[in-house]
């Protein structure tokens, strides 16, 4: 976008009056936000228009990611640089004598998603807009989103997040899209246009979907994709059946609220609300939108793809089948080929507990017609299978069984392709968790290992380590994230090892600024900085990191005179609030980082530092700040990990268990690069499978870990009665489901590792180097562009990109 400096200070001086009727001299920053967000929404609304009319005026090919979170973080900057008018209108709000951080700073966050899974969505829109490919996303609008967390006396406590407050300038109500949802009622048959019976409700509940439309900036391409997410209203015309404050409130909560569960699944009917309302308002929407077309039904497929990101959206599936059978009068047949031929799957966990299942009952009462549709889909499934795969395989991929409607089942079912997010994850999908299913699909199954915007993570999160980049190797990484091994070539460059270690230091210091301010905790930049971001999950291990901080901790009380690295431990976590042991964790470290940081005689050798509230703007902030980068799940469990890919890109070295994409990783940075230990996921099976595995015994012959266990129960780290205690039995007694005990000799020799490498400045640099070079391969862009080959097949519409495929790094 072409705006010189004097343009913007003059458009937007305007535009703050027009909007204020005051003078922007007088405004507060959240009032300046509020202006830059307009100006720039309105900056692109030629190209969110244009593109919009290409797509539907060229009649291409386009893709809808349906997904109950986005996770997009401040979008503000990352706006501005896809504009291309960053700098210029830095330079213009300086001129201005207004404070840009400041501005930045005021937008609030829009936390709509848990974690991972949310934060990958927002990242493909990133790079789906990035590639000029046309693509959607349709999701929830939540009035609140993930619960903001305090501590106090060590302990969360989770408060509303009214992300609203101050409203959102980047989103646009279309009232005039509006859809219809319906629940509950009766299902009765009645006669058609062509004679035909056709299924008809009867006294539903009718909920008006409205949505609300944020504009997905490409990179410097003109290009502006869409958003739409989905706010739950009463219908105007049925006021009058709204009596009671309690009625009207009860259509509200349909998007009042993100559940705040990453990973243990809860059968209660308002997030069942929830996962049909979007997902029948986003089929409606596209059915609307495909019928302004005069193709015929048979080339839905060659026009759409729908993309359901988990089970959480698989009711798309009997929706678009009720819709097509119901409304458009087609056959089952048509109707089951379109719909496969439509819709895609990512699971994105093996853990059982997480696994979606909707008790049948629940699910026929608030979707009559949607349930008949799935027992039709289960019964044709079992018929069509029962002859080839005999009894016990047919009936263990049965959609309803045990009283439930499983939605995993639904959701193979109903898709022609199945992916798991990492080449580990799709293993284990293929050969263990969905092994009934790969028997009977095998081609169904494909992986695509997850990725990561290197705009938002690398680009606007360093930007003193862009500079470098730029210098060194130039700029066409942002579009071609390959070229970061470029980088390659500076590894015997002292200078430029020098400066790496500079732009740390700084990174550092900053983050240090943030501690002291917030938390009135002193941490000493030259210390290594050793980070673990992820929501709090016994699987992902934080007490692993918590037994080599407690290990450190009796060792320098045993010596004080002890000379080790000192180190800062930093953690940014939050607890789904039903999830007691998580929860005691955070108290546990809480309380640890209360012992350590207050004890003379550790002083800088050791620092524990629980971030509060951790999320996508406290990401910027750390990621770019560490050193370590701890991914130590149990193999097998995390399914891909994206944290380990934004803190590679920063430079951090990473610490790691054979799990997830950090087995690419090790693939692509080499084994020398970064630090494995632990058991591998077919060791931890065998364990499993033999009952072998006894943390009893260990604990009984490891003095070293012994003391280190003892703490918890012995009043060395205070106000932990119950949660050491509980958290003691759970390792010692309750048989450690994790393996913490078995991994710890290895984790400790690991950092052991890392204390010696940190001594040799220019070695670490070297290592830090490699790893940002080893980073391209781990862009979204790659992992959209191989979604969108093989699985969307839809194109980029962006002329250059006809003519070369750019990106080149497979994975
Ligand atoms: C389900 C039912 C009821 C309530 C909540 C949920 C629910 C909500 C969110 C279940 C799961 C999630 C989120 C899961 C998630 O974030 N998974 C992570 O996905 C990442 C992206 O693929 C992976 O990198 C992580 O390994 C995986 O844990």
């Amino acid at each position: 976008m072409n705006l010189t400096a004097n343009q913007f200070k003059k458009d937007f001086g305007q535009m703050f009056e027009n909007l204020y009727a005051f003078d922007i001299k007088n405004s507060t920053p959240i009032q300046q936000y509020t202006a830059l967000g307009n100006y720039l929404r309105i900056l692109y609304s030629d190209d969110w228009n244009k593109t919009n009319k290409k797509y539907l005026g060229d009649q291409v090919k386009q893709v809808y990611y349906f997904s109950i979170e986005f996770l997009p973080g401040r979008m503000l900057k990352s706006n501005l640089l896809n504009l291309g008018i960053l700098d210029t209108v830095r330079v213009g709000l300086n001129d201005m004598g207004l404070d840009f951080d400041n501005i930045v700073k005021s937008e609030a966050d829009p936390a709509l998603g848990n974690g991972g899974l949310g934060r990958l969505a927002s990242c493909f829109m990133d790079s789906i807009a990035s590639l000029g490919l046309p693509g959607n996303g349709n999701g929830i609008r939540y009035r609140y989103g993930l619960f903001q967390q305090k501590f106090v006396n060590g302990y969360q406590v989770e408060l509303p997040d009214n992300w609203l407050r101050n409203g959102n300038v980047w989103e646009v109500r279309k009232e005039n899209k509006s859809v219809i949802v319906r629940f509950g009622g009766q299902v009765g048959l009645v006669k058609g246009a062509n004679g035909n019976l056709r299924p008809t409700y009867f006294n539903t509940q009718n909920i008006l979907a409205v949505p609300y439309d944020t504009g997905m900036v490409g990179y410097q391409n003109d290009v502006v994709n869409n958003l739409r997410l989905w706010s739950a209203e009463i219908p105007p015309e049925e006021e009058i059946h709204y009596h009671t404050i309690a009625e009207r409130e009860q259509v509200n909560k349909i998007t009042e609220v993100l559940y705040p569960d990453d990973s243990n699944y809860e059968g209660q009917i308002l997030r069942l609300r929830q996962e049909y309302f979007f997902t029948s308002a986003g089929i409606q929407s596209i059915v609307h939108y495909y019928k302004q077309t005069d193709l015929t039904w048979q080339n839905f497929p060659n026009k759409i793809a729908i993309h359901i990101n988990d089970t959480h959206p698989s009711l798309a599936i009997p929706e678009l089948m009720r819709v097509l059978l119901d409304e458009e009068d087609l056959s089952w047949e048509q109707a089951w080929e379109i719909t496969k031929k439509t819709m895609s799957y990512t699971n994105h966990t093996v853990l059982q507990e997480a696994m979606e299942k909707w008790p049948i009952d629940m699910l026929k009462d608030l979707l009559p017609r949607v349930y008949q549709v799935i027992e039709e889909i289960n019964r044709r499934h079992i018929d069509k299978k029962l002859p080839l795969y005999g009894s016990d395989l047919t009936y263990r991929t049965a959609i309803i069984a045990d009283g439930y409607v499983k939605m995993a089942h639904l959701a193979i079912i109903g898709s022609h392709s199945v992916n798991g997010v990492a080449k580990l994850h799709t293993e284990i999908l293929m050969h263990d968790v969905l092994n009934d299913f790969y028997q009977m699909y095998p081609a169904k199954f494909n992986n695509k290992t997850n990725g990561i915007t290197q705009r938002r993570w690398l680009h606007l999160a360093n930007e003193e380590l862009t500079s470098l980049i730029d210098d060194k190797i130039g700029i066409d990484w942002k579009t071609n994230p390959a070229e970061l091994k470029l980088f390659k070539a500076y590894i015997t460059d002292q200078a430029t090892l020098k400066k790496l270690g500079e732009i740390k230091l700084k990174n550092k210091e900053k983050f240090a600024a943030y501690v002291k301010n917030e938390m009135s905790i002193d941490i000493n930049p030259e210390a290594l900085f050793d980070v673990q971001i992820k929501r709090l999950h016994a699987y992902k291990r934080q007490l692993l990191n918590v037994l080599h901080i407690i290990d450190r901790y009796v060792q320098i009380k045993e010596d004080p005179s002890l000379s080790i690295q000192p180190r800062v431990f930093i953690f940014g976590a939050k607890a789904a609030p039903s999830y007691a042991y998580a929860k005691q964790i955070i108290k546990l470290i809480n309380a640890l980082a209360k012992l350590v940081n207050n004890d003379k005689d550790v002083g800088d050798k050791l620092k524990v530092v629980f971030v509060e509230n951790y999320g996508v703007s406290l990401a910027e902030l750390i990621i770019p700040a560490a050193e370590v980068s701890e991914q130590i799940s149990l193999a097998g469990k995390e399914a891909s990990g994206t944290s380990n890919m934004k803190l590679m890109l920063n430079g951090a070295l990473t610490i790691a268990t054979l799990d997830g994409a950090n087995v690419e990783i090790r693939d692509f940075v080499g084994e020398e690069n970064l630090f494995l230990f632990g058991l591998n996921d077919q060791e931890v099976q065998t364990f499993n499978e033999n009952g072998s595995y006894h943390p009893r015994e260990i604990y009984a012959a490891n003095p070293r870990l012994e003391k280190v266990l003892n703490t918890l129960i012995d009043g060395t780290i205070p106000d932990i009665e119950t949660e050491g205690r509980a958290i003691f039995d759970s390792l010692v007694y309750h048989n450690d489901e994790y393996f913490l005990l078995k991994d710890f000799d290895s984790y400790i020799e690991s950092q052991e590792e890392i204390d010696q490498l940190y001594k040799n400045k220019t070695k670490w640099n070297q290592k830090s180097l490699i790893n940002i070079a080893s980073s391209g391969p781990f862009s979204a862009d790659f992992t959209i562009q191989r979604y969108a080959e093989e699985i969307w097949k839809i194109d980029s519409q962006l002329v250059h990109l006809h003519h070369k495929t750019f990106l080149t790094e497979p994975i």
